[in-house]
């Protein structure tokens, strides 16, 4: 059981990936739990804000440290979780991240919006952590992507016919090309190795296909190898 908690002031949407059926299925059969917190609760401004102009000027607004505190010290057990913010200046999220994730049991995302978080809030947490070099309007996208790729290395979480540990990333290669029926589709043929019955050369064949692939769309993943 993994248990995450989400500081975000747009908890809707994470309904899409919570209702789609692998993570949905994960929360009913208590594999992992999801709770979203709107820490605009947490404000105690007259209109509720969360945010302010920076000191010494500029534009943009920046989130400030109380409704973020708040929200946090409110979470039970938040003082031994794991605290993420998501920042585009974090450290990059790669599948290795997910495996070290995985193995926590207790993690608390931060999501942030405008221009960026009071620098203060990076003394809450214990992990910062960017998805890519690319900015979005919020850091739920880059939650949403920790939650699902985390949860899916959780055993119990993926059936057998969904896969885990032979997906690429895990060996650092991509995955060989894959056929299904029909045999042949507007003349575009499946190797006939794959219908050949010989094992050993389907397998020589996946290895060698895996290893070309990766040579020529990611040879920085060699390099790791
Ligand atoms: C803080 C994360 C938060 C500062 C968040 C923008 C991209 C990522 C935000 C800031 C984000 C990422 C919110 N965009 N690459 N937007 O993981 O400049």
């Amino acid at each position: 059981m993994i248990n995450f908690d989400c500081l975000t002031l747009f908890p809707e949407m994470f309904n899409g990936i919570l209702e789609d059926s692998i993570l949905k299925r994960a929360i009913e059969n208590n594999l992992i739990e999801v709770k979203l917190h709107n820490f605009r609760e947490f404000s105690t401004l007259k209109h509720k804000n969360v945010d302010d102009s920076p000191y010494g000027g500029g534009a943009g607004m920046v989130l400030m440290c109380p409704p973020i505190y708040d929200c946090l010290h409110s979470i039970e057990n938040n003082e031994n979780a794991h605290k993420i913010l998501l920042t585009p200046q974090g450290r990059k999220y790669t599948q290795d991240v997910a495996k070290e994730l995985s193995k926590k049991d207790h993690i608390i995302l931060i999501c942030g919006h405008y221009e960026g978080f009071d620098e203060r809030i990076r003394s809450f947490v214990d992990d910062e952590i960017s998805v890519g070099d690319y900015i979005l309007t919020g850091g739920e996208i880059p939650a949403m992507a920790i939650i699902d790729s985390v949860s899916r290395l959780i055993p119990g979480v993926l059936h057998n016919d969904e896969s885990a540990p032979t997906d690429s990333f895990e060996n650092n290669l991509l995955e060989c090309p894959q056929y299904t029926k029909p045999f042949d589709f507007m003349g575009m043929t499946v190797p006939e190795v794959l219908v050949s019955g010989n094992h050993q050369e389907i397998d020589k064949w996946r290895k060698e296909e895996s290893l070309k692939r990766t040579k020529e769309r990611r040879n920085d993943l060699l390099d790791k190898k």
